[in-house]
């Protein structure tokens, strides 16, 4: 019999994250900690409330928060691990200078020199090349403070229109379609309305692993009574325990959803009374989707026509509902057209703002609703204002004490940085919290990219595989090394709590960016004490914007577990749910309740484009990319935590059992699977649950395990979002690679 471990820290080593999970997350390091810091997890956009055990100035441990309402001490095996990056080995203490020299070619360097250097570098390309010529590249990582900050930094000190960010690759599809449809940006309703609902409708989220609390709220849903439907080409972890699965082939959900509102009509499965007095636009999609029928429908999509009745009956009759969407359904290039198909079935049936009848995008990352609303878009300015609007302009000029006329207008979004930067346009980089290397799409086009810059600075605590490529490393902070806000998957703001010091010569972020100001001699308006100033600066920037925080206080926000925005003054309680007759909207002021002058949501025409490379018979099979549940984005931090990659080490192939016997291929055996662009040799996973035109590959690897090898750069028109979901691929057996040639075939 094994002996019983010490601790529970050995018990989940040894038996795997999905203890700790049913254990609630209680650790057990025998050590004492000093205290115990309320906070949230540093991943997923879910958000979770922990409490981190600190010792020493050392984050050891994690307790549950049972209080924090929206995981109730629940976490997911990165939530549980995910103390172990603060004090990892790997953690950078110093700057450093890029030297061929040196060992790792990097050289440590003082704090002050690399600052020194920095604004050296920024001044001299500025004045060769105009300020357009740095430009930087930002996270949905960062607290809100940071994001709005980091916008102001870039328009006002740098004078640069160059500013995007990661959530580029991640929220803007869900984001432009909610803005056309219903004009403002963020999850309808509380996740607490899930449950309780009759249908929980969920196209291209792999919920269990990539928003696993929610699958809480799915579940309970379940228990209630309510129907579950998944679209998704693979049979996931959700998939697996719903009513109704809808094994779409990638890249054919608008088609899915212009049958489902056909079936919709065709049956008067409708609510005319809402349509009539909310929305506008409903005559031209009827139209449109009369030629939807099931039999298209079914061709197009792959999924049976008896499944895609079945759905539209559920969703049609049903008296709540539920949608949910994730990157599935964005990440296309016509990701905007497939959200606003989705909504479309939403406010045919009326059953949005009200209890348990609803809509939401599910967020990614840990800010990627804050980081999205206050200015490091590259059109938008704080308060999720527009960049392009002379009011708004001369509203957050103001705010700021900048002459408007010295106010960028809007620059370029994430990948066209890249390409500029390609051409010679963009010569000089700043980049934080984000690893576009092993991010963004056809990614040897993004090395040679790189390599073509005079200067580049990258900030990050882990030395990222992008900033190998900087000439200088500055260390920047851990999510635990600070404090100040985030907005969490349902639009609540919260606060994320310091608990340690950063370590040597590492800085809280915005630190860093003000002591570059200070050394370009630009330092009026960068002289903030703390987030707090930050942050108070930012409710007034927002204000009277449809992204209103100016009535939300650090103060609030504990008391009431976070604040859900709009939150327009101090006696405000924040808006949970969107869209009821008396919720506070700015833009329709009582005409109704969507935010436009009219009050009005609007219907959408959303024709079915094809993605934007088929296959054929040179590369017949699809290639759809994403996530599994032990590794986060491009690995930076959970490839340095020991028990997440035991948990799963390096990308695999899934691919069908029909398919793989049909290309001479075992479980476990190295396949190459290689699209127009590039290739990469990895183990095949052969299940059951993927469709067998289709293959899957995780993308948190570097180098030549990088799915992003293979991707497609084509993007969404209006979103600018990259088409990760689908792309053409061949797929044929490969010899072991040398560098696992030595390894014992048990290990396989
Ligand atoms: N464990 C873990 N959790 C994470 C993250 C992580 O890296 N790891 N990242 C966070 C972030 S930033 C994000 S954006 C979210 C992403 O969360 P999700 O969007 O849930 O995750 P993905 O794996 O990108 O894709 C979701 C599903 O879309 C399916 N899919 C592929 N193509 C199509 C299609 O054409 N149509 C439909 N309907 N489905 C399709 C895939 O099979 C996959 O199961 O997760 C967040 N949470
Ligand atoms: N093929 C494929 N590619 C994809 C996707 C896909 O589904 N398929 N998904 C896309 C999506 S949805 C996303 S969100 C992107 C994410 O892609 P990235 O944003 O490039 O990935 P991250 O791993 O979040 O990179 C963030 C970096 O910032 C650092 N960092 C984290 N927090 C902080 C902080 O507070 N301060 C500082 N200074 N640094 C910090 C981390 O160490 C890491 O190096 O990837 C996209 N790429
Ligand atoms: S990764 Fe997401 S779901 Fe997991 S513990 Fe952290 S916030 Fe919660
Ligand atoms: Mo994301």
């Amino acid at each position: 019999m094994a002996e019983i471990p010490a601790s529970m820290l050995e018990i989940i080593d040894q038996f795997g994250p999905h203890l700790a999970y049913a254990q609630g997350a209680q650790l057990d390091t025998g050590v004492e900690p000093d205290k115990l810091v309320k906070t949230h997890c540093c991943f997923c956009g879910q958000q979770c409330g922990v409490q981190l055990k600190v010792k020493d100035n050392q984050v050891i441990g994690i307790e549950p928060w049972y209080e924090f309402p929206f995981n109730q001490g629940k976490l997911c095996p990165k939530g549980v691990k995910r103390y172990l990056q603060n004090g990892h080995p790997d953690r950078l203490l110093h700057a450093y200078q890029r030297d061929a020299s040196a060992p790792g070619g990097f050289r440590q360097m003082g704090y002050e020199e690399a600052i020194g250097r920095v604004a050296a570098e920024i001044d001299r390309i500025q004045s060769q090349h105009g300020p357009d010529a740095f430009g930087l590249l930002t996270g949905a990582s960062l607290t809100t403070e940071k994001t709005y900050f980091i916008g102001k930094f870039a328009r006002m000190c740098l004078r640069t229109a160059n500013i995007d960010y990661n959530g580029r690759l991640c929220m803007v599809s869900a984001a432009a379609g909610n803005k056309i449809a219903f004009g403002v940006d963020r999850s309808a309703n509380p996740w607490s309305d899930i449950v309780g609902t009759d249908v929980v409708w969920i196209s291209g989220s792999n919920v269990a692993e990539c928003s696993p609390i929610t699958t809480d709220y799915v579940w309970q849903a379940r228990e209630h009574g309510a129907k579950i439907i998944v679209v998704d080409p693979r049979l996931t972890p959700i998939a697996r325990t719903c009513d109704l699965f809808l094994p779409i082939k990638p890249g054919r959900d608008t088609a899915l959803f212009n049958g489902i509102l056909h079936l919709m009509i065709e049956h008067d499965w409708l609510d005319h009374e809402f349509i009539e007095q909310h929305t506008n636009g409903f005559a031209e999609v009827a139209a449109e989707v009369a030629a939807w029928t099931p039999k298209r429908t079914a061709e197009v999509t792959g999924i049976g026509e008896k499944a895609i009745h079945q759905a539209a009956e559920w969703w049609g009759t049903a008296q709540k509902s539920f949608l949910l969407h994730a990157r599935g359904l964005e990440h296309h290039s016509h990701g905007v057209q497939n959200v606003l198909s989705a909504i479309n079935i939403v406010l045919a049936s009326g059953r949005i703002g009200k209890p348990n009848c609803g809509y939401g995008t599910i967020t990614g990352q840990a800010n990627g609703q804050g980081g999205r609303e206050h200015g490091q878009k590259c059109d938008q300015l704080p308060g999720g204002r527009d960049i392009s609007n002379p009011e708004h302009r001369a509203y957050v000029a103001g705010v700021w004490g900048m002459d408007v006329n010295d106010m960028p207008l809007a620059g370029v979004d994430a990948y066209e940085m890249i390409r500029k930067i390609d051409q010679g346009e963009i010569k000089g980089l700043l980049s934080i919290c984000f690893n576009p290397l092993v991010s963004l799409p056809d990614n040897n086009f993004v090395r040679q990219a790189l390599e073509k810059l005079e200067f580049y600075v990258a900030i990050d605590f882990f030395l990222s595989e992008t900033a190998r490529y900087a000439d200088i490393v500055l260390p920047g902070s851990q999510q635990e090394e600070d404090e100040g806000t985030v907005t969490q998957v349902e639009g609540r703001i919260i606060r994320i709590n310091k608990a340690v010091d950063c370590p040597g010569d590492a800085r809280q972020d915005w630190i860093i960016f003000q002591d570059i100001a200070r050394a370009l001699k630009r330092e009026k308006g960068f002289t903030f004490k703390n987030p707090g100033e930050i942050f108070d600066e930012l409710r007034v920037a927002s204000k009277g914007g449809i992204v209103d925080y100016s009535g939300v206080t650090y103060e609030k926000i504990e008391k009431q577990y976070g604040v859900f925005w709009p939150c327009p003054s101090e006696d405000h309680p924040g808006t949970p749910r969107l869209f009821e007759p008396d919720s506070w909207n700015p833009v329709a002021q009582g005409k109704g309740p969507f935010y436009f002058p009219d009050g009005k949501a609007r219907f959408k025409v959303t024709p079915y484009v094809p993605p934007t490379e088929d296959v054929d018979a040179e590369y017949p099979l699809m290639l759809t990319t994403g996530r599994v549940v032990s590794q986060f984005l491009s690995g930076t931090q959970t490839r340095r935590i020991g028990p997440l990659v035991d948990h799963y080490p390096e990308p695999r192939l899934e691919m069908h059992p029909l398919m793989a016997e049909r290309l001479g291929i075992a479980d476990g055996k190295w396949v190459t699977v290689e699209s127009r662009r590039g290739s990469a040799t990895i183990r095949a996973q052969v299940v059951r649950t993927i469709r067998p035109d289709t293959v899957f590959m995780p993308y948190h690897w570097a180098g030549r395990k990088s799915a992003n090898q293979l991707t497609i750069a084509a993007q969404d028109p209006i979103s600018k979002i990259p088409e990760y979901k689908v792309c053409a691929v061949k797929v044929y057996k490969a010899a072991t690679p040398p560098e696992y040639a030595d390894k014992l075939e048990s290990q396989q």
